[in-house]
């Protein structure tokens, strides 16, 4: 008999909300009760493509606003192979920003429609689950200062927040909305419940196509 499919578990949110520490934990608390479960992070600057975003994120390069669109895009589809052959291995993928960050941080600058935005991650495999861990610009402020890289700013972030809202009200896609101000653990254990019945639920179902 062919093994039960992994779920494909995505955590999104604003910087300084905790995702990937909560990534981190997740995937280890999926290991230690004996479920298989590795964790991806978008962009993945290891790859030619993923490099070319990195030096642009540190600023080292200037890009079109388009190109760099397309760019974000095209490193999540030169993964896409890998994620179907860990998930047809029964390995939930526990994955730090994916297709709604991409849509929601380029519709955010002037010019760029959400639509329009969305279009060239349509078919992507699609998240049994996307967590979206929630923190007011002004909690996230207290958190400390933003970095120097792209986007690190308030006012930008704010614009980033009202996209993922908008890309929220979507019921084609499977949301929980997090409340990222608690602790830690609470939060943890808040995720954990979520990814549980994820799993599950993906033991017995194909995995989707996003947006379509
Ligand atoms: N980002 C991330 C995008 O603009 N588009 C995307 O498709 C993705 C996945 O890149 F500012 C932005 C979001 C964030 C930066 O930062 C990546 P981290 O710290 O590596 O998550």
């Amino acid at each position: 008999m062919a093994c039960k499919r992994g779920a494909l578990i995505v955590l999104e949110g604003v910087d300084k909300a905790g995702k990937t520490t909560q990534c981190h934990k997740l995937v280890q608390a999926l290991q230690r009760s004996g479920r298989p479960a590795e964790m991806m992070r978008f962009p993945d600057r290891t790859t030619t493509i993923g490099q070319l975003i990195s030096a642009y994120l540190e600023k080292k390069s200037d890009l079109e606003d388009h190109t760099v669109h397309l760019l974000f895009s095209a490193n999540r589809w030169e993964l896409v192979p890998l994620m179907k052959k860990k998930l047809e291995q029964g390995i939930t993928l526990v994955v730090d920003r994916y297709a709604f960050s991409g849509a929601a941080f380029t519709s955010a600058k002037p010019g760029f429609s959400l639509d329009w935005c969305m279009k060239p991650d349509m078919g992507l495999p699609k998240p049994d689950v996307v967590m979206f861990l929630q923190l007011s610009p002004t909690e996230a402020a207290l958190r400390g200062q933003f970095g120097e890289e792209r986007y690190e700013n308030s006012v930008f972030q704010r614009a980033v927040l009202q996209k993922f809202e908008q890309l929220m009200k979507d019921p084609s896609v499977n949301w929980k909305v997090i409340d990222a101000s608690q602790n830690v653990e609470d939060v943890h254990m808040n995720i954990k419940n979520h990814s549980l019945k994820a799993i599950t639920t993906a033991e017995s179902q194909p995995l989707g196509e996003l947006w379509q």
